[in-house]
């Protein structure tokens, strides 16, 4: 067993015992109510799931195992003549609870790149769609034929005890995170690129091989999918792909099919196609004024005619955060240090010193701060990366790393199928009525 797996084996053992003491002294205890409207409405602000790999606060945003993203930034290890942290150092740290040293990252990156090896199988099966297909469904339809390759699914087969299943969800989530970037890179080169694929290069680290693979090989684009894949890795375990991938992990479903279906809710406009999505609507708006940069009252028209028009304003607004979220500045701190003269992102710039004034005049989001998805296709775009459908597929690529963390935990703690309880409006006007 890889020290890894060992060290984790130990602190979910730890965890375990915790869980059963808190279960069996403190189960009863009230942790909130559930209101009419939070049943319709989205269950918003509802406690009822455990996610250990981060935490969100409405006002300050996301922490992983307690850290910010400005202190992630500052204390995971950092490839050589790099700023920005490495992905690897990311997933330990989700997994453990613990910083990573460099040796720990250095050993992610290796054991990633020696189990990347896709079966040709996955390929067929995304050459078998048609070409106009999008990304998304490209990307799922990849990991759903890499299905094949799942060794909790064959252990179940042959019948397994379930003190071990955490073992095979280990070894399954190591593997597909592994493979991911290089279905998603297949995927570009194939829709974008004449079907000219790269071959991975081992030594590289995780994220800067995928860039690679992509057909980046700036140095500034590598460092950017550094950030960009620790950055979009966690939300806690509330937001659609997560809870996704824990529900449809909670029926006993391998790593390949809950984070399939954890996918297909990113590929929502609401969720992670927001990313494709403020780029297209920025596009558009320039295509509507003639191009070129538009002023701020240009933009602030525009923004009132999508919602006249009964749109959203893409990378605006969120269900949990109250204010601009960390990763959108995170993005922007990016932008100012190594493009800051670019054109798209000062109109990013722009749109964000118009938006919110807008929308809280309206008075209808309860957010009117950007959101993760507000910057980061200008930052792609800059580097070249222009197909902006395939941009939720980097957004994917990277949450695998949160989603596949939670799922080993889940596995661990030997978390219950998920059910809860549905009613009827005839049983809401009924409990109304004291009936
Ligand atoms: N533009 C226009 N209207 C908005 C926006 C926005 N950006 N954000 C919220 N509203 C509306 C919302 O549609 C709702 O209207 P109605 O009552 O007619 O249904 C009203 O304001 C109240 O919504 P909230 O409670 O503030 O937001 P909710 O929690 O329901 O939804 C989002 C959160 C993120 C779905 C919503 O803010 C939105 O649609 N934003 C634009 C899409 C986006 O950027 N999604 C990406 C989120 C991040 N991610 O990657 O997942
Ligand atoms: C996410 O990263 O998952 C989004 O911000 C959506 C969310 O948290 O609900």
């Amino acid at each position: 067993m890889s020290y890894i797996k060992e060290k984790f084996k130990v602190k979910a053992d730890e965890l375990s015992t915790e869980v059963k003491d808190l279960l069996k002294n403190h189960g009863s205890k009230v942790i909130g109510d559930v209101t009419i409207a939070q049943a319709y409405q989205g269950m918003r602000g509802i406690t009822g799931l455990v996610t250990e790999t981060s935490l969100l606060d409405a006002n300050e945003g996301i922490r992983f195992r307690g850290y910010s993203i400005p202190e992630l930034r500052d204390n995971l290890p950092k490839a050589v003549g790099g700023a920005e942290p490495l992905p690897e150092g990311l997933f330990y740290l989700m997994l453990m609870g613990e910083l990573p040293t460099e040796a720990d990252v250095q050993h992610l990156s290796s054991v990633w790149a020696r189990r990347s090896h896709v079966p040709n199988h996955v390929f067929d099966a995304i050459e078998a769609l048609p070409i106009t297909t999008h990304p998304m469904t490209m990307f799922n339809v990849g990991i759903m034929a890499l299905q094949t390759e799942s060794l909790f699914a064959k252990a179940y087969a042959e019948g397994i005890n379930k003190k071990d299943y955490w073992s095979y969800m280990y070894e399954d989530s190591m593997n597909l995170i592994a493979r991911l970037p290089r279905v998603a890179a297949y995927i570009y080169r194939r829709k974008y690129k004449n079907g000219q694929h790269i071959q991975p290069d081992g030594l590289l680290d995780w994220g800067s091989n995928f860039a690679h693979m992509l057909g980046y090989d700036d140095e500034g684009f590598k460092e950017l999918m550094r950030l960009y894949m620790t950055i979009h890795a966690d939300h806690e375990g509330g937001n659609v792909s997560a809870h996704t991938t824990h529900l449809v992990g909670s029926a006993l479903s391998d790593a390949y099919q809950s984070f399939a279906a954890g996918m297909n809710g990113l590929a929502g406009p609401l969720h992670g196609l927001a990313n494709q999505e403020v780029i297209r609507w920025i596009l558009a708006m320039q295509e509507e004024l003639g191009g070129g940069t538009p002023t701020k009252e240009q933009i602030e028209k525009y923004v009132r005619k999508t919602l006249a028009d009964g749109k959203v304003v893409p990378g605006y607004g969120h269900a949990v955060l109250r204010k601009t979220d960390p990763r959108f500045t995170a993005q922007m701190e990016f932008a100012k240090k190594h493009l800051p003269e670019d054109e798209l992102v000062k109109i990013v710039w722009m749109v964000y010193d118009v938006v919110p004034g807008v929308l809280t005049e309206l008075g209808k989001a309860k957010n009117p701060w950007p959101n993760v998805d507000a910057h980061s296709g200008a930052l792609l775009v800059h580097y070249g990366m222009v197909e902006y459908e395939f941009y939720t597929v980097l957004f994917g690529v990277s949450r695998a790393l949160g989603v596949l963390a939670s799922l080993c935990w889940d596995r661990a703690l030997g978390l219950s199928i998920e059910r809860p309880k549905s009613v009827t409006t005839e049983w809401m006007k009924n409990f109304v009525e004291g009936k």
